[in-house]
């Protein structure tokens, strides 16, 4: 299996998304980043992506949305990231 698309939609000086980066890191995976400090395009996809979202970041991981950063460190805790890392 292969590692899913893993997205993270991020801004300037987030400590929330710092955190959330540095644990998808430690899990060795690579992932994209969009800064939507400015807000444009990628800010549009992801209220689209993730509609009522009112923080940064929003993770994905392949299909599914995980949440912010509390949301994966969650799945961490329960053992339930690295299955949805592998795919
Ligand atoms: N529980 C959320 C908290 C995230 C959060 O509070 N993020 C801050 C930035 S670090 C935020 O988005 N504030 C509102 C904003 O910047 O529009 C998580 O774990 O991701």
């Amino acid at each position: 299996m292969s590692t899913p698309k893993i997205d993270i939609y991020s801004k300037f000086a987030c400590p929330y998304c710092v955190r959330a980066k540095r644990l998808l890191s430690s899990k060795g995976v690579e992932f994209n980043e969009y800064d939507i400090t400015m807000g444009g395009p990628k800010r549009d996809e992801m209220r689209e992506r993730a509609p009522g979202a009112m923080t940064v970041p929003q993770i994905f991981i392949g299909d599914t949305h995980v949440g912010g950063s509390d949301d994966l460190a969650a799945l961490e805790r329960e053992g339930k990231l690295d299955a949805l890392l592998a795919g």
